[in-house]
């Protein structure tokens, strides 16, 4: 038995479509993914704002709040919660250049529109918690926009969800590129500057996905612990990757068992969850995988998850200390992967 809660968001189970080929599994209805991660042992839903409302332009205000409605009572169907909603910002024309940080007033106004919204969403789904990830906030064409007034009119962005809002909660999920390749809010330490000079530091905090930060070259147990330091760390996203490439969303631990255990150590060692936070994973499908399959990666996530969890119980700390005493690191690193191997 697990001590933590468990989400993940439906676009975790696709077609498998990507950028080098079309889609070659059927998608599956949103009522049935949520019914089958319910029984896996998923207790709350990731959503992006069009998860929750598909062709979410085509409906006014209300009726935006009435479509998300509709799935509170599908969750409550199955005894789930809503964990956030994301508005999507990168696929629509409108955000071609970015939402918050476009050139365009008109765009930046859109992104405003779909940030309003996912509010709305949010509120609807019983969810206090928006998370950002600002696929397009950054450039490809360095020239184009300036560090400076990109990083500023991102704070805009987020004080004015603040204001629309008094008690909704933001959390930036960092990221340093792809699909742009240098984006203006990289990683967590960059997310607590953003978030000090926003107008409620206190109510906006981060999401850390393990993928990201290795794109960073960073570690991602070490994201997390920077961001727990701060008291900002209010989701993960926890997957795996094959070092610096693009972002592969791999199941849990099975490129770096290592630093998964110490993502899972970590947030065992600092009370993860004990505020209501959800251990988050965003882990992609492989698309070799045939459709009566689509849920595998998610089911080893979760397996390896929990697996590391017990590993990290059986964590002999005064063996930690006594080599910390007797600083034999070699010593220690040893014991870690001793334990990790069953050894
Ligand atoms: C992109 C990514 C997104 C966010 C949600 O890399 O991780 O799926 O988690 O918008
Ligand atoms: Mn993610």
């Amino acid at each position: 038995m697990s001590r933590f809660k468990f989400s993940v968001g439906p676009w975790n189970v696709h077609s498998g479509a990507d950028t080098y080929g079309p889609a070659v599994r059927d998608e599956i209805p949103f009522e049935e993914k949520i019914k089958k991660f319910k029984e896996m042992g998923f207790d709350a839903i990731q959503f992006h704002d069009d998860d929750a409302v598909p062709n979410i332009n085509d409906f006014t205000e209300a009726e935006i709040i009435e479509e998300a409605k509709k799935v509170k009572a599908l969750l409550d169907k199955y005894d789930l919660k809503a964990e956030f909603v994301a508005p999507r910002l990168w696929f629509d024309p409108h955000t071609v250049d970015g939402g918050f940080t476009s050139n365009y007033e008109e765009d930046r106004e859109y992104a405003m529109w779909r940030a309003y919204r996912s509010i709305d969403i949010a509120r609807a789904l019983g969810c206090d918690k928006i998370v950002l990830w600002l696929a397009r906030e950054g450039t490809l064409c360095y020239e184009s926009k300036s560090p400076v007034e990109s990083t500023k009119k991102l704070i805009d962005a987020i004080n004015k969800m603040l204001d629309y809002d008094k008690t909704i909660k933001v959390m930036i999920e960092t990221k340093p590129n792809e699909p742009i390749d240098r984006s203006v809010c990289p990683t967590l330490g960059h997310c607590m500057a953003i978030s000090a000079a926003t107008k409620d530091p206190s109510r906006v905090g981060g999401l850390l996905e393990s993928a990201h930060a290795m794109l960073a070259a960073l570690d991602p147990a070490n994201e997390i612990g920077f961001a727990m330091a701060m008291g900002k760390l209010w989701g993960v996203h926890l997957n795996d990757q094959n070092g610096l490439k693009f972002d592969q969303d791999k199941s849990f631990g099975v490129e770096n068992l290592r630093a998964a255990f110490n993502q899972v150590k970590l947030l065992m060692e600092n009370g993860f969850g004990e505020n209501g936070e959800y251990v988050g994973l965003d882990v992609k499908v492989m698309r070799t995988q045939s459709l009566e399959n689509s849920y595998q990666h998610l089911e080893n996530s979760l397996k390896i998850f929990k697996a590391l969890e017990k590993k990290a119980e059986k964590f002999d700390y005064d063996y930690q200390k006594k080599c910390i005493e007797e600083r034999d690191y070699e010593k220690l690193e040893l014991y870690v992967m001793e334990l990790l191997m069953g050894m």
